[in-house]
């Protein structure tokens, strides 16, 4: 039987008066910034479609699951690993972080110096706007920042929330520890779901994730073409959504926009032209709707044609091994892999330095924007080796710090112009 949207949020808790106020907000700012685009791949009508309707079937099916008694965990961090809440037979969604709307309700609590981020994923809970959230059983979070771990504490009082602890080194006893906390993890989830985790599910569900990230980097790989045959807007879009939708139907939508691409690079059919400035974006997440960045350098007439972040190569770069085995030998994959992501809470993190240069290049870009959601100190820090690294590879840098909302966007605009006429 069909749910209908509105009993559906109402069940789940949510303030339909606010939350009247979000959905009504996106459709023109969703005209403005991606369907006014020119020559868009066919296969971003999925995605359009997915946006237009974000609040509805999603939920839906999370709602459906539930209903038939299946749990729901939501995360905000590529640490977490779905492979584990798939195999226990839990549906993992990737939670929105990435609106203003949620932020002035967030402060009332929160303080004002904490990254957007932050804010506005605890101002979804607060203002009880995210069917998402309220659909969730457990939230994940982790401990890769220090206003991330005390929001969660706070997060808590709310709603069932465990941290993964994220070690700020990658030393043998770091490794242990974060071995530890993934065997932890598998502990909770089973708890939750009342499901066992058996081995063949394990090597199942680590298979399934594997091929959404094989999509995304033939995704990835598209963008090296030059003309481009996505925009930047429109395949950060695609990964956002990833996040947060069935991994099988993601990953089928995925490979069938890839393979348009594919067509499209054969054809030389692209979105810019060949000379416009092509943009690494390396930093902070960008968690939807948060689009600024990419919109700002596009409408100036760049091309951004990778993200180094977790919303991006971060996220999919590397697969586990699918050697199969036991469960702890499988685990023991899993905790590798994620101790591969190369966020800026370690420390040292040299290796994401040579990620950016070797990104650089891969991708043939002519400058890098390191974009640093304001009050995130572990990315503005790490910014200054960046700035170092790029420099040494004579690869031109703009360092961008903002936020949410959109006061800075004039400033930012003269900023980006400046940056693209040296490029040009
Ligand atoms: S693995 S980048 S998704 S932690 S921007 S909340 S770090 S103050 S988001 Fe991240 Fe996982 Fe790392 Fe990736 Fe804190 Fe910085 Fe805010 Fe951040």
């Amino acid at each position: 039987m069909a749910i209908d949207n509105r009993q559906m949020w109402e069940d789940l808790g949510i303030d339909l008066d606010e939350h009247d106020k979000l959905l009504n907000a996106l459709p023109p700012i969703f005209q403005e910034i991606f369907l006014s685009q020119q020559n868009r791949p066919q296969g971003m009508g999925f995605f359009d479609f997915v946006v237009g309707d974000i609040h509805g079937i999603r939920v839906q099916e999370l709602r459906q699951h539930a209903l038939d008694g299946g749990k729901v965990v939501a995360t905000y961090c590529v640490f977490v690993p779905d492979e584990v809440t798939l195999a226990a037979g839990a549906v993992p969604v990737g939670l929105c972080a990435g609106t203003q709307f949620s932020v002035p309700v967030a402060e009332e609590v929160l303080p004002r110096n904490t990254c957007a981020l932050i804010k506005s994923s605890f101002g979804f809970k607060l203002g009880r706007t995210c069917p998402y959230v309220q659909s969730s059983h457990l939230i994940v979070g982790e401990t890769t920042c220090d206003g991330k771990k005390k929001m969660f504490e706070l997060l808590g009082q709310y709603q069932p929330v465990h941290v993964m602890e994220v070690p700020n080194k990658k030393t043998e006893r770091s490794r242990a520890l974060w071995r530890g906390e993934v065997a932890e993890f598998k502990n909770i989830v089973e708890d939750l779901t009342g499901n066992e985790i058996k081995a063949d599910k394990l090597a199942e569900s680590t298979g399934l994730v594997n091929q959404k990230r094989r999509a995304l980097q033939r995704l990835y790989d598209a963008r090296k073409a030059n003309p481009v045959p996505i925009s930047g807007k429109d395949a950060l879009l695609v990964t956002q959504v990833s996040f947060y939708d069935d991994v099988k139907r993601s990953t089928q939508m995925i490979n069938a926009l890839a393979d348009e691409l594919e067509q499209r690079i054969a054809g030389g059919d692209g979105v810019f032209p060949k000379n416009a400035p092509r943009i690494l974006i390396a930093g902070s997440p960008m968690a939807i709707p948060n689009w600024k960045m990419h919109h700002l350098l596009e409408i100036a007439g760049a091309a951004v044609v990778c993200e180094e972040s977790c919303i991006g190569t971060r996220a999919f770069s590397d697969l586990v091994p699918e050697t199969g085995g036991t469960v702890e030998e499988q685990l023991d994959a899993i905790a590798n892999r994620y101790m591969q992501i190369h966020c800026a809470c370690f420390t040292p993190n040299d290796e994401r330095l040579e990620d950016i240069v070797r990104l650089a290049r891969e991708y043939k870009v002519d400058g890098v924007v390191h974009y640093n959601l304001q009050f995130c100190h572990t990315y503005a820090n790490e910014a200054k080796k960046v700035e170092s690294a790029l420099a040494e590879a004579g690869i031109p840098l703009l360092r961008i710090e903002t936020d949410y909302s959109d006061e800075d966007m004039g400033q930012l605009r003269t900023r980006i112009d400046a940056f693209l006429e040296t490029l040009r």
